[in-house]
């Protein structure tokens, strides 16, 4: 076995001086960026640097045909060191058979010749090696990983997506058939990580009649706050005519807490104490552009309160129903309240209290599972401004900043 590294300005160079120099039937180990040594390297420019392997003592025909064929559905010379790792430990694993059997067939002969305890070892510390490297690249850890993309993982892992996704992200760019540089790998991460989140508009008004939008949510996720900034911004910044429906008569403090706020911003507001006063709210605002529709904080966990926002619901009829969730819960909570919110049907997802989240992940993990799409983002308790439409590409830039910045 020989082991050497080769270092060239692109993946496909190094591999070329790699077979070069170790033959055809080298294997590529692994592959990393390095940076260019000298003081011309000003715009911090990086070169590849793979490590190639070539094993000259056994035969190679069937392990070269192997090679070949994994090389043609890479679609290229540049393989993962994923798929090479995966090669290269499947060959130890059938040369070792082979050598098994050659002991076996000796011994058979009565001939004590195994296989020399000095290739022995050296077969199984490489095998062990190769396989706790194959783990780490596929459990994710991230750590044999070449420098930019170990970067790029890190980055998501420690904003707590999951190493799942994270590979997801890494892999593609790994497996392509071009080398790419440490800014190509951040720009494409970026924009693989926004193409996973699913996100809709802002709220807009129907031509023909009121929009109806209810929000519902675990308790003091800031669904009242939210509706009193979105209100706010409709009626006072975009200039709609908007009331307002508390179905919240739960907490006695809650139709004060939305009247309070209704008052100072001249906007209409009323209180459907049964289900049965819906369809009567509904019309008295019948010339209102949009009514927001607030209900009660309920446990996720209670089906008896699921079953009456239910009602509440199916009265109101709404073309929007937004599901807040606080950034700050952990994942399964949220996929906890996804579940048991399901049967409101919420066809968007509000994440709020962004401003109190130490890691943004679980906003990407969430919506992974459950593509509805996100409506708003809020970051503070201040009304109205601390909303914003959700953009997917922001979201995925504050994901890789916020992790960056700790970096
Ligand atoms: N830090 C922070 N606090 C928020 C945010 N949104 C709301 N809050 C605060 O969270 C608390 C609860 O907000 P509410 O709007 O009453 O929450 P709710 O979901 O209507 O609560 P219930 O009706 O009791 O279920 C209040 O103190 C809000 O000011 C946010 O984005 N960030
Ligand atoms: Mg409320």
């Amino acid at each position: 076995m020989k082991i050497k590294k080769f270092v060239a300005p692109t993946l496909k160079e190094a591999t070329e001086k790699m077979k070069k120099e170790l033959g055809e039937n080298a294997i590529l180990l692994n592959t990393r960026t390095v940076p260019v040594s000298g003081v011309f390297n000003v715009k911090g420019r990086a070169q590849y640097e793979i490590t190639g392997a070539v094993d000259d003592e056994f035969t190679h025909a069937a392990a070269a045909k192997r090679t070949e064929s994994a090389r043609e559905s890479a679609g290229g010379p540049e393989e993962s060191p994923l798929a090479a790792l995966q090669q290269l430990s499947e060959r130890f694993g059938q040369e070792r058979a082979a050598a098994r059997d050659q002991r076996i067939t000796a011994a058979a002969a009565a001939e004590h010749a195994p296989l020399s305890a000095a290739w022995q070892n050296e077969l199984d510390d490489l095998k062990r090696s190769f396989n706790d490297l194959r783990e780490e690249i596929s459990a994710g850890k991230g750590q044999a990983l070449p420098a930019s993309y170990k970067k790029v993982y890190s980055a998501l892992v420690s904003q707590e997506i999951t190493e799942k996704i994270a590979m997801n992200i890494i892999l593609p760019m790994m497996n392509a058939s071009q080398g790419f540089s440490a800014t190509q790998i951040y720009d494409r991460s970026v924009k693989s990580l926004a193409d996973l989140i699913p996100v809709v508009g802002e709220s807009k008004p129907l031509r023909k009649r009121s929009k109806i939008i209810a929000f519902v949510g675990p308790t003091g996720v800031g669904k009242t706050t939210t509706i009193a900034k979105l209100s706010a911004i409709f009626s006072l910044v975009k200039k709609m005519k908007v009331a307002l429906i508390s179905a919240d008569t739960f907490r006695i403090a809650a139709i004060d807490q939305l009247q309070t706020f209704a008052t100072i911003a001249s906007i209409d507001m009323d209180v459907a104490y049964k289900p049965k006063d819906m369809p009567l709210l509904l019309k008295k605002f019948s010339g209102k552009d949009v009514i927001f529709v607030d209900t009660a904080g309920r446990n996720q966990r209670n089906p008896k309160e699921i079953a009456q926002l239910e009602k509440i619901l199916a009265a109101a009829n709404p073309d929007e129903v937004h599901l807040v969730l606080s950034a700050t819960a952990s994942l399964r909570t949220m996929r906890d309240v996804m579940k048991r919110f399901s049967s409101l049907s919420p066809n968007r997802i509000i994440f709020s209290k962004l401003d109190e989240a130490s890691a943004y992940g679980n906003i990407v993990n969430l919506v992974v599972d459950h593509p509805i799409p996100i409506s708003y983002l809020t970051m503070g308790q201040q009304v109205p401004d601390d909303i914003q439409p959700a953009d997917n590409a922001a979201i995925a830039h504050m994901i890789f900043n916020g992790a960056l910045a700790d970096a």
